[in-house]
């Protein structure tokens, strides 16, 4: 399909993602003749230009991107876990639209030089968004592959100048009942709090997300500001962040907390490692062809493929323990 043919196309014969994956073909195409400069094409409505480059061998290698087919857009923001707006799947898309974006502050302290309370534009400023098409394991057993934007932890976090004792960083969701449905329901202990080990959070994976598919986040999938930590399962990756706190000792963390031999710390998607009431040798991908009711069943990999970016982050640990 052409990108006139999207625009052409009756309404409901258009998905988010025809146009997107068109616009990355055409301004990929764009970008790679001389004489048109990408520049001359960035109007409002084009993604950011590294979402025009098809990723390159150099990007497969070091798990910035995968070119294994897309989920849709619409099974992104409609097929949800976000416990603050209920426990159903279809829940938060139908929820979240109510969630005030702005202003939006975060609050960073703990063992650090510079803490500090910064607003959204201010805790990211001077960071230009990165496009990462990344792998997401849901501990329940289903997958995504997720186009998102967003920039390096890491880039973030040394502004405020973390000390010798910030062995772990703990982030914490915004728990408000005016606004969040799902919060008067005693399911996790709110708010909802995750936490990385020091190198896990500095790794050049790990992502603070404020878009997917070249758009602003939906409130759905953890506007403004979410974590994305691909190589973990995805309840680490916390929704809607409005504290970063360097710690000395481990932090606690909401699905470790409610059933510790059921959700371990480190989380990292392991397929020898059994959840105590389900498989994880396997799991459902919605991406590519189907319905995601009867998404196909591939195999999980260790570190959900990004063993050769992250395994030696756990060199000598026993995953079976550590899990
Ligand atoms: N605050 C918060 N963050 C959360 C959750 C949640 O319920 N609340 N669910 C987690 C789970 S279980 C998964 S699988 C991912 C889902 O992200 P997505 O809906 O953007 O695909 O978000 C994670 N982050
Ligand atoms: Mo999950």
């Amino acid at each position: 399909m052409s990108l006139r043919q999207a625009f052409t196309l009756p309404a409901s014969q258009i998905t988010d993602e025809a146009v997107y994956r068109e616009r990355r073909r055409l301004l990929a195409a764009l970008a790679m003749s001389p004489a048109l400069g990408l520049a001359g094409c960035a109007g409002a409505e084009a993604p950011p230009p590294s979402a025009a480059r098809p990723a390159s061998p150099e990007q497969i290698k070091a798990g910035l991107r995968t070119n294994e087919p897309l989920t849709t857009y619409a099974d992104v923001t409609g097929y949800n876990n976000f416990y603050e707006f209920g426990t159903g799947k279809g829940d938060p898309s139908a929820a979240a639209k109510t969630l005030r974006l702005s202003p939006w502050t975060v609050a960073v302290g703990g063992e650090c030089a510079k803490p500090g309370k910064l607003s959204l534009e201010d805790l990211i400023k001077g960071l230009a968004p990165q496009e990462r098409v990344y792998r997401l394991r849901c501990v329940e057993g289903w997958s995504m592959v997720i186009p998102w934007l967003g920039v390096p932890l890491a880039d973030v976090l040394k502004r405020f100048e973390p000390t010798a004792k910030a062995k772990y960083v703990a982030f914490t969701t915004l728990a408000d009942r005016k606004q969040m449905p799902g919060i008067a329901y005693p399911s996790i202990s709110w708010p909802y709090r995750e936490g990385l080990r020091i190198d896990e959070a500095m790794h050049p994976l790990t992502l603070l997300a404020t878009g997917l598919y070249g758009k602003p986040l939906p409130q759905q999938n953890g506007a403004p500001l979410r974590l994305v930590v691909p190589w973990k399962y995805g309840f680490k990756s916390i929704k809607s962040i409005v504290a970063i706190t360097f710690v000395e000792r481990r932090p606690a963390t909401a699905w470790n907390s409610l059933q510790p031999d059921e959700y371990g710390f480190f989380s990292n998607v392991n397929p020898d490692v059994d959840h105590p009431r389900w498989s994880q040798k396997t799991e459902r991908r919605i991406a590519g062809t189907g319905s995601k009711l009867f998404a196909e069943r591939i195999p999980t990999r260790l570190f959900n493929g990004y063993g050769e970016q992250v395994a030696s982050l756990y060199a000598g640990m026993n995953l079976k323990t550590w899990f």
